[in-house]
Parts: structure tokens; C-alpha cells; sequence
């Protein structure tokens, strides 16, 4: 009798450590779930903060500090270029109808000498913005004149506002303009097309 007693103490012991057991397990595998799902969270907040392995990429909207960029009008362009011919004795036809074929070109250039073939456009904004083919200079065209200045046909040199929107005011915008338009003549002059 005492011996089954014992025995049933044995069993019944035995019985609550296996189920206790059993619940640990469960327990664990309930934890490690938790854990699992907060490392997940964590991962994801990193991702949208843009710190750690996944940095966000710097693109979108530009940030609004430092100096806004300088826009040289079309009026302004002209003036100074033409400032700088004047040293020259060119005078230029303003707003001239070129046209060339083969390569094609059509467009209204800003200043043109047509007995030393020499040209200019200042493609200010507003001329960005032109979409009539017959006075606006496309991107075709615009290599078409290079084509024509490399032939030594015809020599026009473009300037375009987006390379002076770097500079800090439009004195130094203009300065900038001016060393091309020299570096312009230059060249014409090293080509004989103006006198040295
Ligand atoms: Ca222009
Ligand atoms: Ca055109």
C-alpha cells in the first residue's frame, strides 16, 4: 500500500513536470514569435528613417538655403555680347531670319553679320520656352551650327543662360559671359574670319 501510494506520488510528480515542460516550450515558442515581430518592426522603421544598411536616396525637392540661382535675361545677354563686339567693329543684324539646308536650320538669331558669316544667339529662358520651330533653335539645330563652324561656312556661337546660373550675382554672371564672348572672338580671330 505505501509502496503504491509512492508510486502514485512518483507518477503524478512526473505527470506536472512533463506538462510543465510542455507549456515552456510553448511559452519559448510564443516569445521567439513576439521577438521575431519586434526585430521585423525595427527593420522596417530603419528602412523609413533611412539610417543603416538602407539609406534613403538624397533626390526630391532641393533644399531651400543658399543663394538663388542668377538669371540672365535676354536683353541683358545681348547688351553685354554686344558690348564686347563693339571692341570689334561688328555690328550685328538683330533678330535675323537663318536658314540653312543640309544640315537643316531655321531659327530668328539674336545678331548676325552676314559678310564675315559671323552669328550669335543668347538662349535666354524665354527662348527656351519658344516652341515655334520657324524662331526657336532645337537641339538639332544647335549642332547643326556647330556642324557649319567646324566647315568654317558659317560661325555662330550660342550662349546659353544655364551656364551662368552658377555664379553668385549677375556682375558675375555677366563677367563670365563676357570671358566666352572673348574667348569667342578669339577664335575667330586665330581663324583670320575677324582681323588679329
Ligand atoms: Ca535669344
Ligand atoms: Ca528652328
Amino acid at each position: 500500500m505505501t509502496k503504491s501510494i509512492k508510486s502514485g506520488i512518483i507518477h503524478s510528480n512526473q505527470y506536472s513536470l512533463e506538462r510543465g515542460a510542455a507549456m515552456w516550450k510553448k511559452l519559448r515558442a510564443y516569445f521567439i514569435s513576439l521577438a521575431m515581430i519586434f526585430l521585423l518592426y525595427i527593420a522596417s522603421c530603419k528602412r523609413k528613417s533611412g539610417s543603416g544598411t538602407n539609406p534613403v536616396p538624397l533626390y526630391g525637392v532641393a533644399p531651400a538655403y543658399g543663394v538663388p540661382a542668377v538669371m540672365l535675361t535676354e536683353a541683358e545677354g545681348r547688351e553685354r555680347i554686344h558690348l564686347v563686339f563693339d571692341e570689334e567693329s561688328v555690328t550685328f543684324a538683330n533678330d535675323y531670319a537663318f536658314t540653312n539646308t543640309g544640315p537643316d536650320i531655321e531659327f530668328e538669331a539674336d545678331g548676325y553679320e552676314s559678310v564675315k558669316k559671323v552669328g550669335y544667339e543668347f538662349l535666354s529662358q524665354d527662348d527656351a520656352a519658344d516652341d515655334n520651330p520657324v524662331t526657336a533653335l532645337d537641339t538639332d539645330e544647335r549642332t547643326g551650327l556647330a556642324t557649319l563652324y567646324t566647315a568654317d561656312q558659317v560661325y555662330f556661337e550660342v550662349f546659353d543662360y544655364t551656364s551662368y546660373m552658377g555664379y553668385g550675382d549677375k556682375a558675375a554672371a555677366l563677367g563670365a559671359l563676357e570671358a566666352d564672348v572673348r574667348t569667342f572672338i578669339a577664335d575667330l580671330k586665330s581663324k583670320g574670319v575677324l582681323n588679329p
